[in-house]
């Protein structure tokens, strides 16, 4: 599956993040702690070079967390500030803030120095669609007040946001790249509700799925969907799990569409465990 297509939207909105990032001093990049690497959007990152920089490993309540520990440490040696994040229940929020701090210390030195009254540190949040920028936005703030959605590509237009005395935060919408470089990182991006549900097909995503489960959790794979035991190639697995569910068709044959919906939308919410799609 090679996912290379650039919706007139995401140009949009490519300009307008390139004209908004004249405005900021730092850049909140988001992205998906289940596949930070994956997550990194090159062409974002490339615009928003000159500026200070925190990752931001968002949805981590559903990544394994020994994963999580190793790409901070991985990204903080390549330099980034870095930071995990569950905006649903604002955990991580104190370090998010205390890297802004950081990020914005010597600006704020400068300022001091040249008798300047002291502004708003003015932050960007940026990252992939879906990743969870409204969300995270929010609640930074305390509040809801950005709008967020379960679907990709809910957050058009331009919003900022004060967030604090000493912060004014800009939503932004999601940004994809032009071209996403391998078949694996497309169907980890699409795993994670990224990519548009145009752009994909559900069983190849699915038979990525269950490969993955294979590997990395097989016994709570076997016990979830209640399998006798892991046998046979990914396709047949997958018809096995239509059987059990009872995702049928006319005449008593698998679903298999109907079953690759479901293996999404388990693994989204979670119910699969805390599985990591990107290793180092
Ligand atoms: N489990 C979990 N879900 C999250 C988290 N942050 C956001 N979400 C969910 O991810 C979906 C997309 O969130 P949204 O803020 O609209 O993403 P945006 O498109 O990047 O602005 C919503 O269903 C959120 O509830 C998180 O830290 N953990
Ligand atoms: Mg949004």
């Amino acid at each position: 599956m090679t996912i290379n297509w650039y919706p007139g939207h995401m140009v949009r909105a490519r300009r307008d993040i390139e004209e908004s990032l004249k405005l900021v001093d730092i850049v909140l990049m988001l992205v998906d702690a289940r596949a930070p690497l994956s997550c990194r959007n090159p062409d974002l990152e490339r615009m928003a070079r000159r500026k200070k920089m925190v990752m931001i490993l968002n949805k981590n309540d559903l990544a394994d967390p020994s994963a999580t520990s190793s790409f901070l440490k991985h990204l903080r040696q390549e330099g980034f500030m870095a930071v995990a994040m569950n905006s649903l229940k604002g955990q991580g929020r104190r370090e998010v803030l205390d890297a802004v701090h950081g990020a914005y210390e010597e600006h704020r030195q400068n300022m001091l120095r040249r008798g300047r009254r002291i502004r708003p540190a003015r932050i960007m949040v940026a990252g992939v669609p879906n990743v969870g920028k409204s969300t995270f936005l929010n609640s930074l703030a305390g509040q809801k007040i950005a709008r967020t959605g379960a679907r990709p590509g809910v957050t058009r237009g331009k919003q900022w946001i004060r967030v604090r005395e000493d912060m004014e935060l800009l939503d932004t919408p999601g940004l994809l790249w032009p071209k996403i470089e391998t078949e694996e990182q497309g169907l980890k991006l699409a795993l994670l509700n990224i990519i548009g549900e145009n752009a994909y097909e559900d069983y190849e995503v699915a038979l990525y799925l269950v490969r993955v489960l294979r590997e990395q959790a097989p016994q709570l794979f076997m016990e979830y969907y209640k399998l006798a035991e892991i046998a046979g190639d990914d396709q047949r697995l997958l018809a096995d799990i239509s059987l059990k569910r009872g995702h049928l068709i006319k005449g008593g044959q698998p679903d298999p569409e109907k079953t690759a919906r479901q293996m999404i939308s388990d693994y989204r919410a979670g119910n699969l465990g805390r599985i990591t799609l990107d290793q180092l």
